[in-house]
């Protein structure tokens, strides 16, 4: 799969790709079809008529653990599981992208004062969002001055005037780390917005790497072959060859106009008026012919976003365990629910006292685990982590108060709203220890049925009018 056009193609083969043909207002109308459809999980949606434009729009592309499976080359049975192990073991290997000469991404090449945004069709999402927004499924394209190290990174963009989208890199983001690097030497981050590519760059581009790994060289990885690049027209940046919109610019750290709210994954609006933001100031837009745009709901869970999240923070606080050595972990599962990224639930065998806090501590130490994970369950391994109502039954007659701990201070999300709205830079973390402890000699007795007494009672099944 090398970009959207093989994704639709795919999909539609396995009939889980609907197109829209009758019109549709792409402010409030085109999302709400969409929340509305991934709540039944739906297929994935391509809007051929959208209202005052003449080219598609897609989305619902990742709501399902199916189509995630479709995305990242797996049998469509996987569960969200295995797509994790998969991804833990074939991102060990990096592959850097390969540069090519000429690309579809070029087809059509708008400079200067010829740049007009709103030429594509950007949704509005919810009713009080501040505006259209033009990158919700795309990611943003930096280079580190230092090390040349080059990032991948899902920042929301809102329309913000014709050659103007808005950013929020988040603090310690890796675009805001590189960002405050060109501040320091005085000069604006060149930058690209992608929209429309192949989508495991998409889910790449939101998940938590750690820093000086490009998402493109795992992507490679996962696909078992280099990603296509081409450079950009104004902007020294690798661009994916077979991106359907490219957005070339740069960001001033200094300069900023008023940006948001938006209707978060959380459920809750980010913010409650517009903050003063960084932004894009657009150089260059390239694009293919009849280009796609592509867009993710968020909103309430659970949407497109949140199974990005499952899939993309899952795996990688997976990949992230694994490369600790710690020995005994069975599988780990961040419920879509949380957005994958605020419960973690994690399976193991206990081999030695002690264990238990291990893993409990080890999970918020990763990368992903240290930001913005609040809870932390472990289960003993004849617990399948992704059995909630086995997880629940843990917590009812393995958990102990006494063996769990609250860690009082870590690194949180500023979009948590569980945290008062000025106040959500530090969060809370539970670790709760839902297992047997391995130490104790006198473990309880577990109730096993008497198997002669089940063969006897199963024989004479029918005589009970059962
Ligand atoms: C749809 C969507 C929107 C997102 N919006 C933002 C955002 O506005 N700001 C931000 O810092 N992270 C946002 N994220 C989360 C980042 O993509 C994620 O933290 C990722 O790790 C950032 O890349 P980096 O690790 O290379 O910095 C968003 C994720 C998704 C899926
Ligand atoms: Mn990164």
């Amino acid at each position: 799969m090398k970009d959207m056009r093989d994704f639709i193609a795919k999909c539609e083969e396995e009939g889980v790709l609907h197109r829209i043909t009758a019109e549709v207002d792409w402010d409030l109308e085109l999302s709400h079809i969409a929340k509305l459809n991934e709540e039944q999980s739906g297929p994935a949606l391509l809007f051929e008529n959208v209202k005052d434009y003449d080219s598609p729009v897609i989305i619902s592309v990742c709501t399902t653990v199916e189509r995630l499976a479709i995305i990242m080359g797996m049998p469509r049975e996987s569960s969200l599981f295995d797509l994790y192990d998969a991804w833990a073991k074939k991102g060990e290997t990096k592959i850097p992208p390969k540069w090519v000469d000429n690309a579809p991404c070029k087809e059509n090449i708008i400079m200067g004062d010829d740049v007009d945004l709103f030429k594509f069709p950007v949704p509005k999402f919810y009713p009080l969002d501040g505006g259209r927004f033009y990158g919700t499924a795309h990611f943003i394209i930096s280079k580190d001055p230092d090390s040349g190290w080059v990032n991948l990174g899902t920042y929301r963009s809102q329309l913000l005037a014709k050659n103007k989208i808005g950013t929020q890199f988040i603090k310690g983001k890796h675009a805001d780390i590189m960002l405050k690097k060109y501040q320091k030497m005085g000069k604006p981050m060149p930058v690209a917005s992608i929209v429309g590519c192949d989508p495991i760059l998409f889910i790449l581009g939101a998940s938590r790497l750690s820093a000086f790994e490009s998402e493109y060289d795992v992507a490679g990885a996962i696909r078992g072959e280099p990603i296509e690049v081409i450079k950009g027209e104004t902007v020294d940046l690798p661009i994916p060859a077979w991106a359907e919109i490219v957005v070339e610019g740069e960001v001033d750290a200094e300069k900023f106009m008023e940006e948001g709210p938006f209707g978060e994954y959380t459920g809750y609006y980010s913010g409650v008026g517009t903050d003063p933001r960084n932004y894009i100031d657009v150089k260059c837009v390239t694009h293919r012919n009849n280009p796609i745009m592509w867009g993710t709901t968020v909103g309430r869970a659970v949407t497109d976003t949140h199974m990005t999240m499952a899939l993309s923070y899952g795996a990688t606080l997976w990949q992230q365990l694994l490369n600790m050595k710690i020995p005994g972990l069975k599988a780990v599962y961040c419920p879509p629910e949380a957005s994958g990224r605020f419960m973690a639930i994690i399976s193991m065998t206990q081999m030695y006292p002690g264990h238990v806090d291990q893993v409990l501590t080890a999970a918020i130490s990763t990368e992903m685990g240290a930001y913005g994970l609040k809870t932390v369950i472990v289960v003993d391994d004849d617990i399948e982590p992704w059995d909630i109502p086995r997880v629940m039954y843990a917590l009812s007659f393995r958990f102990q108060p006494n063996r769990s701990q609250v860690i009082k201070r870590g690194r949180s999300t500023p979009l948590d709203p569980s945290l008062p709205i000025n106040a959500r830079e530090i969060t809370g973390r539970l670790l709760m220890d839902a297992t047997i402890p391995y130490e104790w000699k006198d473990k309880p007795i577990p109730i096993e049925l008497d198997p002669e007494m089940v063969k006897r009672v199963k024989a004479r099944w029918s005589e009970f009018g059962l």
